[in-house]
């Protein structure tokens, strides 16, 4: 093949063109029409391989094809401005309708948690306390011997007492099995009178079943003043009970605490069947005796609750092990 003529490279920067133009008008991504640009008007592009014929033109034929070249470059330049702009307005519609966020849409609304069951009977009980005049008191799990057994007139052989019924520590202290203990701190620290509630966790070593946890909760009540009767006892465990259940008949059976005497158990009628509830007593003068207080000059009574018995009888659960498995489908309903 001879070197090229005039004519050869008008006519192949015309089809340059054509084919070009062609390319970018079907082109829709700037990654292709990159690649089209480098394709025609990069250093090794279409175009430069044309121009190189033009070295074999006679020189006054060269500014023809040189005038020629670039229109057909301004052109394709042109072109693939345009087109890119046209491409770039096309995925920016895209993105803006796949990104679309409706403000004006209902939200997820909100799932709030709310108190443990456990914890909702136990404020339950705290509150008509509080409302009667009494201050609500805490103290330690661990204890000794002294404020869980001793100074509330626990003899040393009491089975209470035993491995089997109490958990020790390795040093000897325990686990208290009862609230009282709070009770005993309150009053060496205090004169009478004495007006308390102590709720708290309690333990004691008995087999897990349906009414038996190795933990507990309690909630007991102290007063002590000059003239403290059993009426006055009755008369606060009354008020209490019906003000949580209702006007429900309640009863009083004698019954025996180390700490307490006289002491009895207090039973509420709830569908036909009673219930019990509660243990009370007038404190026992060894035990005021125990804290400094002088028996002739003053009177107590007492009373504690296992609220979880509490909060079964209220909610009529039959496994106290619901409180304890955190079953969402249960404490939903409280
Ligand atoms: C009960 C039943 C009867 C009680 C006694 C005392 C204290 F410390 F004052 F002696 N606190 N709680 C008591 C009395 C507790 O629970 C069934």
């Amino acid at each position: 093949m001879g070197a090229p003529t005039l004519a050869d490279l008008a006519q192949a920067l015309q089809d340059l063109e054509r084919n070009g133009l062609a390319a970018i008008r079907e082109a829709t991504t700037p990654a292709v029409l990159e690649q089209l640009r480098v394709d025609y008007l990069g250093k090794k592009g279409e175009l430069s391989q044309v121009l190189r014929g033009m070295g074999q033109l006679p020189p006054a034929e060269r500014p023809q094809v040189g005038a020629l070249a670039n229109q057909v470059k301004d052109r394709l330049q042109e072109a693939l401005a345009e087109r890119v702009a046209q491409v770039q307005a096309v995925q920016m519609q895209a993105r803006l309708q796949a990104e679309t966020l409706d403000v004006t849409m209902p939200g997820l609304g909100q799932t709030p948690g709310h108190a443990h069951p456990l914890q909702q009977m136990m404020h339950r009980v705290l509150d008509v306390f509080v409302g009667l005049g009494y201050q609500v008191v805490q103290g330690p799990e661990v204890e000794t011997d002294y404020y869980n057994f001793a100074a509330l007139n626990f003899l040393p052989d009491h089975p209470a007492r035993d491995m089997q019924d109490t958990y020790y520590l390795p040093d000897g202290r325990l686990l208290r099995t009862h609230t009282s203990t709070v009770q005993i701190r309150y009053m060496e620290a205090h004169q009478p009178p004495v007006r308390i509630v102590v709720p708290g966790r309690v333990y004691r070593r008995d087999a897990v079943d349906a009414t038996h946890s190795a933990m507990f909760h309690q909630v007991e009540i102290l007063a002590v003043a000059p003239g403290l009767t059993f009426t006055d006892l009755k008369g606060t465990l009354v008020t209490f009970i019906q003000a949580l259940f209702g006007q429900v008949p309640v009863r009083f059976r004698a019954s025996y605490f180390p700490f307490t005497e006289p002491s009895a158990e207090v039973d509420l009628q709830w569908r036909g069947r009673w219930l019990e509830v509660l243990g009370c007593g007038m404190v026992d003068p060894n035990v005021l005796q125990a804290v400094g207080y002088d028996p002739e000059q003053y009177t107590g009574f007492a009373a504690g609750l296992g609220v979880e018995r509490l909060a079964m009888i209220f909610h009529e659960i039959d496994d106290i092990r619901r409180f304890y498995t955190s079953d969402l489908r249960f404490l939903r309903q409280f």
